[in-house]
């Protein structure tokens, strides 16, 4: 399906994935679960999903001529970390504008993790005291002018990428790399599990696995606690991404499927039973993951198990998007391991 778009290679290539046995045997062994590692995937700032997406909007950007990328996150946003190295590799200026998403109170939360890589890569950053949104923000759009004031030429990143027009082509093609690795690997997944905020991750997931008819079988684990926003996101997204493709249908609402049940008690915010999962995937597995993205879908997966969601025997393959870096951010909850 994407034959037709230019990529920028980006990332290592395929990323792995990995068996999740011992978690799977702590859980019944009712299920087999592997993690793809998109945590693994580039050399980039300790890669991510958004370098993914990344590889699809560079030679638009390197088209336009854009000597800044201007994005916007929350304080420890992954995104803007990861556009902050394509930046620097492209040799192009960054502008970062960090709002506070988070209602979190650790005393180093804005000069740790991704936003002090973001520093260290050289991005200008802003920082703005304005609450969780997903939506298109007056911030961003005074940063493009202010770029275009100082007689830059701008390219605007929406948050996450995903509302840009090419943000859901990245994982389009993370369902067709899955595809080509069952084949390698001799197996097929049941389901999928991914953690869904902005959108663009999970619809492109939608779209990609559409085509083997598993979109319904993508299951998107809220993180944003604004899920109304976020599954309406979605399935723009996913529309408007089927339509670009040419997946030659429209996708139904109903496969679009976003569960809500454990982005509490709001964006950014882990709970104790958030806090567990993260605990138990790494006692287990030594696969970190952390309090605003994975932990939330690792939080998510094993309950799902746990309750019988999964018929028994099902493959699941949990999406590990690379949200670890902002995990620095929460080190007083984590000082007792
Ligand atoms: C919310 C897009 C998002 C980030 O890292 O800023 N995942």
């Amino acid at each position: 399906m994407l034959e037709q778009f230019e990529r920028y290679p980006l990332t290592f290539g395929p990323s792995p994935i990995e068996r999740l046995d011992r978690l799977s045997e702590h859980l019944g062994a009712t299920v087999e679960i592997h993690a793809k590692r998109e945590d693994c995937n580039s050399g980039l700032a300790f890669g991510g999903n958004k370098i993914r997406k990344l590889e699809y909007l560079v030679p638009d950007i390197l088209k336009q001529g854009a000597d800044t990328l201007v994005t916007i996150g929350g304080i420890q946003s992954n995104h803007t970390r990861q556009v902050a190295a394509v930046a620097a590799k492209l040799g192009l200026r960054c502008r970062l504008v960090q709002e506070s998403w988070v209602p979190f109170p650790d005393a180093v939360y804005d000069r740790v993790g991704n936003i002090l890589m973001s520093r260290v890569m050289g991005a200008e950053i802003e920082l703005v005291d304005r609450g969780f949104d997903i939506g298109i923000r007056d911030s961003w759009e005074q940063a493009l002018e202010d770029v275009r004031a100082r007689g830059g030429t701008p390219y605007p990143i929406p948050a996450g990428a995903s509302v840009h027009e090419l943000g859901g082509l990245g994982y389009v093609g993370f369902a067709e790399e899955v595809r080509q690795q069952e084949r390698e690997m001799d197996l097929h997944f049941d389901y999928i599990v991914v953690c869904t905020v902005t959108g663009s991750t999970h619809a492109g997931m939608v779209v990609g696995f559409a085509a083997d008819g598993r979109a319904r079988n993508v299951i998107g684990i809220d993180a944003s606690a604004t899920p109304e926003k976020t599954g309406d996101q979605v399935r723009e997204i996913a529309g408007r991404t089927a339509d670009l493709v040419g997946l030659g249908r429209t996708i139904e609402a109903d496969e679009v499927v976003l569960n809500r049940d454990y982005a509490y008690p709001v964006y950014g915010v882990p709970s104790d039973e958030t806090n567990d999962a993260i605990r138990l995937c790494a006692r287990l597995e030594g696969m970190m993951t952390d309090p605003v993205y994975e932990g939330k879908s690792m939080q998510g997966l094993i309950d799902l198990v746990r309750k019988g969601y999964f018929p028994e025997g099902s493959r699941v393959l949990y999406a590990h998007l690379g949200g670890v870096p902002a995990i620095n951010g929460y080190s007083y909850l984590y000082r007792n391991g």
